[in-house]
């Protein structure tokens, strides 16, 4: 059995040495050292979402190291991307090349993936997306992974619940144009609005870094429209719901997977009240295994978890068991197990998964009510 991680020569494992044969005394007890980069939007305008993916993995961490004892022994290595394309890439690559990992967690944005996964399945290196949710991360190639729940599961189930409670017929969209999370979700918006017969009543875009969105706001209010479907990331889809408030609209709001972070209710304040969004996690989930962790995590952070949080620490959780069934902390071997998953149930739900490896699980249809999301019903 070889020890360690042996995609490279120069890991933290005890008995891959550089040079030499490389193989290890091959008793069957000896411990898995695996190594796993995370690459996340740590900091910047974003950076809530990397923060909550950090502590989720943390927790998750500390716990499996403790539970494996003697079988196996994860190390994270963190890079921050601070959102941008070019930074995921060179995290990667230095994740790859330099640390030697057996697989990464991340990157936080599916623009994030859609430039560095293929870098990662160039080298043969696994890769886990755990908050993409983006169309067409799998398509990278197979060394690509996610537990994301995709805009199109989540997006639609949202949508119906929307129409049916609060009887929309018109709706306007508004998204980041810059941002390749948002126009999916824009994508799915106004294909499910076609879908449920809505009216579209008009349309705007902004660019991620805008802080002004009066203009195209009034416009699309003097529309009509029974709801606004707001695409983006949480910093500006948080000041277009303020704005809007600001501007007079009470209609429905609706957001997608970028508003699942409490940062919303610091940015949007008050105006936040009555926003409606699909996560495939609740903390308030009535649920032995998610309320185990929610406590788990106050205790550590004094604070919830979100859905982000939650779905780091679920994939954490899925790199060990595979890692385990291996039997080595080896790239190849890691891939077939992830490929072999075919269903897995976290915190964040039941998830299967199809035979691209996208995840297919159910979302929960929230609704902002002072201060935090609660079921909507
Ligand atoms: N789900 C989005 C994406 O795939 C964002 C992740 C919100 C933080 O890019």
């Amino acid at each position: 059995l070889m020890v360690g991680c042996s995609s490279g020569g120069n890991t933290s494992a005890p008995a891959a040495g550089e040079g030499g044969s490389g193989q290890a005394a091959s008793t069957d007890e000896q411990e898995i050292q695996a190594k796993i980069g995370v690459v996340g939007f740590l900091s910047g305008s974003g950076a809530a979402y990397g923060e909550a993916q950090k502590a989720g993995l943390e927790l998750a961490l500390g716990e499996l190291n403790e539970a494996n004892k003697g079988k196996l022994k994860i190390e994270l290595k963190f890079e921050d991307s601070a959102g941008e394309k070019e930074g995921a890439i060179n995290a990667v690559n230095k994740l790859i090349n330099q640390d030697n990992v057996v697989a990464i967690i991340g990157p936080t944005l599916s623009g994030e993936m859609f430039a560095a996964g293929p870098v990662a399945n160039e080298a043969e290196t696994p890769i886990f997306g755990i908050s993409n949710t983006s169309e067409g991360i799998n398509d990278i190639g197979e060394y690509v992974f996610r537990n994301s729940l995709p805009e199109s599961i989540a997006i639609p189930t949202a949508m119906k619940a929307a129409v049916e409670k609060n009887g929309l017929k018109k709706v306007a969209l508004i998204h980041a144009s810059n941002d390749d999370f948002s126009v999916n979700g824009y994508k799915v918006m106004k294909a499910t609005a076609e879908k449920l017969g809505l009216e579209i009543t008009g349309e705007a875009t902004f660019a991620n870094g805008d802080v002004d969105f009066s203009a195209q706001l009034t416009k699309l209010k003097q529309t009509n429209p029974d709801a606004l479907l707001v695409s983006a990331l949480y910093k500006e889809g948080s000041m277009v719901v303020k704005k809007a408030r600001e501007l007079g609209f009470t209609g429905t709001i609706l957001g997608g997977n970028g508003f699942n972070n409490p940062k919303v209710f610091e940015i949007a304040g008050p105006a936040a009240e009555g926003l409606i969004v699909a996560t495939p996690f609740s903390p308030e989930k009535k649920d032995d295994k998610v309320q185990a962790f929610v406590k788990a995590f106050e205790a550590k952070y004094n604070k919830k978890p979100d859905q982000f949080a939650a779905q780091a620490y679920d994939s954490l959780y899925i790199m060990s068991q595979s890692l385990l069934a291996a039997g080595k902390a080896e790239r190849e071997e890691l891939r077939g197990q992830l490929a072999q998953l075919r269903d897995f149930t976290g915190v964040s739900g039941k998830l299967s998964f199809d035979e691209k490896r996208n995840p297919i699980g159910d979302a929960v249809v929230v609704v902002a009510k002072e201060g935090k999301f609660v079921p909507f019903e």
